[in-house]
């Protein structure tokens, strides 16, 4: 009973987020960053790009090969997000795992070490889709405030069950992307 509920009283929102996600208007600006440097982890980043535009801030980011169990290997993905360049390091924390059956938070942050306070008063949502070894994240922009533009850094981590953990960051350990403006 109490599912059936939660899934009615979220399900609209997340619909609308998602139907704003697959349009592309005109003025939306996208960009695209591309990893050079290749892990040797399943989850090694190859691709990262942003589109901002009044309606939704979408992350989308490209892994050589996520995997659907986390069983044997457990993945999982952070994306910082810098709304204040006048303030040192990332306001904002999105992270999540990738496997299947796991969840995702979006909290506001201190800087690159800090877990911080989820926040509970806006519309995210994410989507892993394991064909095609992405995950998307789609942050209605009121949660960062209507910032004009975001930068954002990405850290992937992998760990096995023989207890190897490796990780991967977009263009380098806590390299913010130049700043996406809103289009
Ligand atoms: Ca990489
Ligand atoms: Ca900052």
């Amino acid at each position: 009973m109490s599912l059936h509920s939660t899934v009615l009283l979220t399900a609209p929102s997340a619909a609308a987020l998602l139907v704003v996600g697959t349009l592309t208007p005109a003025h939306a600006a996208t960009d695209g960053f591309l990893d050079g440097d290749d892990r040797p982890m399943k989850a090694d980043i190859l691709e990262v790009r942003v589109a901002h535009d009044a309606d939704r801030i979408r992350v989308r980011i490209s892994f050589d090969d996520l995997v659907r169990s986390g069983l044997e290997r457990s993945q999982g993905v952070s994306i910082f997000f810098d709304t204040d360049e006048g303030d040192a390091g990332p306001e904002y924390r999105l992270g999540g795992g990738l496997n299947s059956g796991t969840d995702y938070l979006l909290a506001a942050v201190e800087g690159w070490n800090d877990d911080g306070s989820p926040l509970e008063s806006c519309d995210y949502l994410g989507r892993i889709n394991w064909r095609r070894n992405t995950v998307t994240y789609l942050v209605d922009p009121p949660c960062f405030g209507d910032v004009p533009a975001v930068r954002v850094a990405v850290k992937a981590g992998e760990s096995r069950r023989q207890g190897v953990e490796r990780n991967d960051w977009l263009l380098g350990r806590r390299v913010l992307t130049d700043p996406v403006a809103r289009g």
